[in-house]
């Protein structure tokens, strides 16, 4: 049975804070107006705003320590999209889900298609999963997929990798991510230069079998399964093999994958202007690849990457049309709340780089005038425009406050009986 929140107790939630919500609004009208901002414009690009939901972030996470499973968690993918339902139910910023293969594999992809369709929600892009060995695997990975030194071992990591393409079809997706843990853990034990190029090859067979609509997403990551050299390491690995594979080759940038204190808006400038922007895994961290929630450590730092990415669509860059998804884990608290949460960081972010005066901000980098064009950026971050957020979404539906109707709703009570737990680790410890 399919447990969704009632619509009426979204109405009766929202009927509460109705009033509030538009005194709030029109005071922010008034604000925005004094800089000849129409707020109306905004929000509805607030409503336009999507971002992709990982499936597997509907689970409880873990570390390599230990994983606590969480009350009624989704045992599947079909428990995983009724959960994202409830997610985009209540926030309708995220109606797309993205899949891990094998993880989320079924026999019948029309089912989990028709299923979807039902929940009114569509697919993201596919992730390949070579990183680890499924039961009964031929050839191991533990050396690597992709790079692997065995021919069999790679050609099977290919194979999957076009087996997902496929699946992918039957759900219309249009893109393919492929993040591996392909490295190693001791200097000398891979030629470096070796590797990379059976890598290349590897994904030359992978780009070859791509459908000419769909983008190849190529995702790096420093370090971890391997912790002495990574084979796409960092962005410039991993722009090197966009641009020797293709125009339909782009670079995905997960924000937890880089050395700590890394100028990733920067690196997102430069991905920009050479067209090899795929998209963004968004979480944050502290120390590596934590996949805390988006935004909850440095909301400027996600500001500033947004910063470059509204400059791209104020310009009119040509072909740019990045994926938004988060990926995250969620170890202590309950992951639709955490997601609900993450999906509205990501969209302030946004909406508050929208608020960015560009004009004026040109003029004072052309004049040198730093102070001024730092203020420039904290104004708008500076704007408190969750009036907004709370319209985009009560205007399309959804809940006014996600958090508290969810809450009340008692979704997770509801699912804790349904879905007794089955004592596995679910998606993995990711
Ligand atoms: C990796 C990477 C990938 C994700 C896995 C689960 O660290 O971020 O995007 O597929 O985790
Ligand atoms: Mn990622
Ligand atoms: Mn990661």
């Amino acid at each position: 049975m399919t447990q969704r929140i009632d619509k009426s107790l979204i109405a009766e939630e929202n009927a509460k804070l109705e009033s509030y919500l538009k005194e709030d609004y029109q005071a922010l009208g008034n604000q925005l107006a004094r800089k000849n901002i129409n707020i109306d414009d905004i929000t509805a690009k607030a409503e336009e705003f999507q971002i992709a939901v990982p499936s597997w972030g509907t689970g409880t996470g873990g570390t390599r320590f230990a994983r606590f499973p969480g009350e009624g968690e989704p045992r599947n993918i079909w428990e995983k999209i009724e959960d994202s339902a409830v997610i985009n139910d209540l926030s309708h910023c995220t109606e797309r889900v993205s899949p891990h293969f094998p993880w989320d594999k079924v026999d019948d992809f029309s089912e989990l298609k028709q299923t979807s369709d039902s929940l009114n929600l569509k697919w993201d892009s596919i992730n390949s999963n070579t990183f680890q060995d499924q039961p009964g695997q031929e050839h191991s990975y533990k050396y690597g997929s992709l790079a692997n030194t065995s021919a069999a071992a790679r050609d099977l990591a290919i194979q999957h990798n076009l087996d997902c393409i496929e699946w992918g079809k039957e759900l219309g997706s249009k893109t393919l991510t492929v993040w591996v843990g392909d490295g190693s853990n001791h200097p000398g034990q891979q030629h470096f230069q070796s590797a990379f190029e059976r890598y290349l090859e590897s994904m030359k067979s992978i780009y070859a079998g791509l459908p000419s609509d769909w983008e190849l997403h190529i995702e790096h990551k420093m370090f971890e399964p391997a912790f002495y050299s990574t084979i796409i390491q960092d962005w410039g690995s991993n722009i090197l093999a966009a641009m020797e594979l293709g125009p339909q080759a782009k670079s995905l940038v997960d924000l937890g994958h880089h050395a700590p204190n890394v100028n990733i808006e920067m690196i997102v400038s430069r991905l920009i202007q050479f067209k090899k922007l795929g998209g963004f895994h968004f979480n944050d961290s502290k120390y590596g690849d934590d996949d805390l929630d988006s935004g909850s450590l440095h909301p400027y730092q996600q500001f500033l990457i947004f910063n470059e990415l509204v400059d791209a669509e104020y310009r009119g860059q040509e072909g740019f049309k990045p994926n938004y998804m988060l990926d995250q884990s969620h170890n202590v608290t309950d992951p639709i709340e955490s997601l609900m949460n993450s999906a509205a960081s990501v969209q302030r972010s946004y909406i508050a780089a929208l608020l960015v005066n560009r004009p004026q901000l040109t003029e004072y980098q052309t004049n040198n005038d730093a102070l001024m064009c730092s203020n420039t950026l904290k104004n708008a971050f500076n704007t408190d425009i969750s009036p907004i957020l709370a319209m985009a979404r009560f205007r399309k539906g959804g809940a006014i406050d996600p958090i508290a109707t969810y809450r009340k709703a008692n979704y997770r009570g509801i699912v804790g009986k349904l879905r007794p737990s089955s004592g596995g680790n679910g998606s993995g410890i990711v």
